[in-house]
């Protein structure tokens, strides 16, 4: 499992943005985003982790790789 945190979510809709933009990158599997820790996390992914950091930040909130 892959994790990412992420700042900035503050509703439900925040999750479902980042699930959508996460789960639309190649290869993805298994993405699930929680708003009470501040994360996403999945299985598999096609490409690699800057990727997916960028995706989150398109869209306008803070990713980066937990400590
Ligand atoms: Mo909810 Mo998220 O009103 O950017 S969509 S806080």
């Amino acid at each position: 499992m892959k994790k990412l945190k992420v700042d900035g979510m503050h509703c439900q809709n925040c999750v479902k943005a980042v699930t959508e933009a996460v789960s639309a990158l190649p290869g993805a599997k298994g993405v699930v985003v929680s708003l009470e820790k501040g994360e996403v996390t999945w299985e598999e992914m096609g490409v690699g982790i800057e990727e997916v950091k960028a995706a989150i930040e398109d869209i306008g909130f803070d990713a980066s790789e937990p400590k």
